[in-house]
């Protein structure tokens, strides 16, 4: 008792004599227990869900808001994630999407020419588990080891295998030729999607989809294509040829899946089975859809827009959100469409518009 009291007297008198020795370490305990439990001690669940606009927290206004706890939670705001005509001024990232059974050399050098900030861009491809894509696969990586151990590397690129059928099994069975075009399509539709729903992020804007053969673009081709602000616009692919008779270099169109509805088109997918499918460029389907190959005017302005029902898959800048509201390739006849094309179809359905650029070209790899 009496040692008790002794000891109290003693704490008090401290406390008069120089209160800052107490008091300073208790204040700063006080301080830091407030800090770190306030925001999980004041909600009743487990993690708190609430925006932390304190003077301490941080990332206030970044996309991230919290990673709660130990990142095992993480919040985007995808009010916050911008798609604008001013991308690279926003820091907007990009994801570019590449089916690829072959690796060409000019489509990586193309590629890793891109003047956007190689630092908001992912790359993601999809290969063909066949002996080719083993052989494109080896290639691939060989080049990305280089590209990513300089300047200018990728933000992250992935790449997948492909777990459903792809051409070669398929090439084996006799088959009518536009059978095999629906096949082939279709099975273009599945890898598309794999690789789509297995690479957006969340703070995804913009999607390209940029064909493994596509060897030859401006090196300004996400800006150009980002500045018409549209949720999905197509350049038009062509390719470079030697004219036989001239010996002169050329060029003539090679994409003819960019194409506006045609009344004859309609009215061939109106006599169609249900699990019949038009494709555009058979004789046996004549559709007279106006073909956007056919619009280039060498002399016209570059940014000329042109309304498409149909896109083929060459190189198209998809808004994510496009995807992310559900647009995807439909492997099965969507309105007697698939692959892009009925992506485009589903786009439209979503109630985004779809564009072409008919004198904006890309070049494909002339085999
Ligand atoms: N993952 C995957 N990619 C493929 C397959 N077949 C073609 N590709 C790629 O898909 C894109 C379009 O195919 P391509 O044969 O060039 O079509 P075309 O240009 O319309 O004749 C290209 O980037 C090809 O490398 C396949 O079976 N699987
Ligand atoms: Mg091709």
């Amino acid at each position: 008792m009496a040692n008790l009291s002794y000891t109290k007297n003693q704490l008090v008198r401290q406390i008069r004599r120089k209160p800052l020795t107490i008091l300073g370490p208790i204040t700063l305990i006080l301080i830091i227990y407030l800090f770190f439990f306030s925001s999980s001690s004041s909600s009743k669940s487990k993690y708190s869900y609430t925006k932390k606009n304190g003077w301490f927290s941080k990332n206030k206004d970044s996309l991230i808001l919290q990673n709660l706890p130990k990142n095992h939670i993480s919040h985007y705001d995808l009010n916050k994630l911008t798609v604008t005509p001013d991308a690279l001024v926003n820091k907007e990232e990009v994801l570019i999407l590449t089916p690829m059974s072959k690796f060409v050399p000019e489509y990586w050098a193309n590629l890793n020419k891109l003047s956007y900030d190689h630092n908001l861009i992912t790359l993601g491809f999809i290969l063909p588990r066949t002996k080719e894509g083993d052989h494109a696969l080896k290639s691939l990586e060989s080049a990305i080891k280089k590209t990513q151990s300089n300047q200018g590397k990728f933000k992250k690129i992935t790449i997948l295998r492909q777990d459903s059928n792809s051409l070669e099994s398929q090439l084996e069975k006799d088959r009518h030729a536009l059978k095999v075009q629906k096949e082939r399509r279709s099975m273009m539709a599945l890898a598309r999607n794999s690789l789509v729903f297995s690479t957006m992020s969340p703070a995804t804007s913009w999607v390209l989809w940029l064909d493994a053969d596509i060897i030859e673009s401006p090196q300004t081709l996400l800006q150009d294509l980002m500045a018409h602000d549209k949720p999905v616009i197509s350049a038009n692919v062509y390719q470079r040829y030697v004219d036989d008779k001239t010996k002169q270099e050329s060029i003539r169109p090679y994409d003819f899946n960019n194409w506006v509805e045609s009344e004859e088109g309609l009215k061939i997918a109106a006599g169609l089975k249900d699990d019949e499918i038009v494709v555009e460029g058979y004789a046996e389907m004549a559709t007279y859809r106006p073909l956007m190959a056919h619009y280039y005017d060498a002399n016209g302005d570059v940014s000329t827009e042109m309304a498409l029902d149909g896109v083929g898959g060459g190189a198209v800048l998809v808004k994510a959100d496009v995807h992310r509201d559900g647009a995807m390739f439909p492997s099965f006849p969507f309105y007697h469409l698939i692959e892009t094309e009925g992506f485009a179809k589903m786009a439209k359905r979503l109630g985004y518009d779809v564009f072409g650029l008919p004198n904006y070209l890309v070049y494909h790899f002339n085999e």
